[in-house]
């Protein structure tokens, strides 16, 4: 009996001792990955970029194009690219090439070709962030008053205007939109928008 106890607890000791420790280890690699992960994601975001925002066919025949440039440079973010285009069925099917299994691809596609659109890179602090904050959620109905889409529309498939939502989506939209590049200018505003 006591050499079976003994028995016992040298496997459960074993166990203990070596299992559970590379456990917390990769557990505790885990933790310190995902707080990394984090806080890369965090400075990314709030870093110095640019951001795709793109004014959509209702917003241009409605009116809009100059009240959400107003926004941008009301806010203090830097224009670096512009035009007025109508790129076609192709360009925005690549635009929008993550949604082509949603239901409501083929009229966005068509919505999104019913008119010219106004392509535009912002850049500045934290733009592709804060440049969703001034567009509202994706649903107008969800968007609070203050915002673009809160102010200015009904329905999500007449939602005016577009933005990056991620550093990454803006790096691709940027290339795909404006494969010309950028206009890099020096802002004289710079140091009374930032400390
Ligand atoms: P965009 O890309 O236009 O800035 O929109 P969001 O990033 O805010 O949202 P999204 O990609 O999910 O949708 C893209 C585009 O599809 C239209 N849409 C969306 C729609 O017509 N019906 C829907 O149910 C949804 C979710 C509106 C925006």
């Amino acid at each position: 009996m006591e050499q079976t106890c003994k028995r016992y607890m040298y496997r459960w000791r074993l166990s203990y001792s070596h299992a559970p420790l590379s456990d917390i280890c990769s557990f505790l690699s885990l933790v310190i990955f995902l707080l990394a992960a984090h806080l890369i994601a965090f400075h990314h975001a709030s870093s110095f970029f640019a951001v795709d925002i793109m004014i959509k066919p209702d917003g241009v025949q409605r009116g809009l194009v100059g009240e959400i440039i107003k926004r941008f440079e009301q806010k203090g973010f830097k224009l670096v690219a512009m035009k007025l285009t109508a790129p076609g069925k192709e360009h925005m099917e690549k635009h929008y090439a993550d949604l082509s299994s949603k239901g409501f691809f083929a009229g966005l596609i068509t919505y999104m070709t019913s008119g010219p659109v106004v392509a535009m890179v912002w850049e500045g602090k934290g733009a592709v962030l804060e440049g969703r904050k001034m567009l509202g959620a994706t649903m107008p109905s969800e968007s609070a008053m203050g915002t673009i889409r809160g102010d200015f529309c009904i329905e999500v498939g007449r939602n005016i205007c577009h933005g990056s939502d991620s550093v990454e989506s803006a790096q691709k939209e940027i290339a795909l939109w404006f494969p010309e590049g950028l206009t890099s200018w020096a802002s004289c505003a710079n140091p009374w928008v930032y400390e």
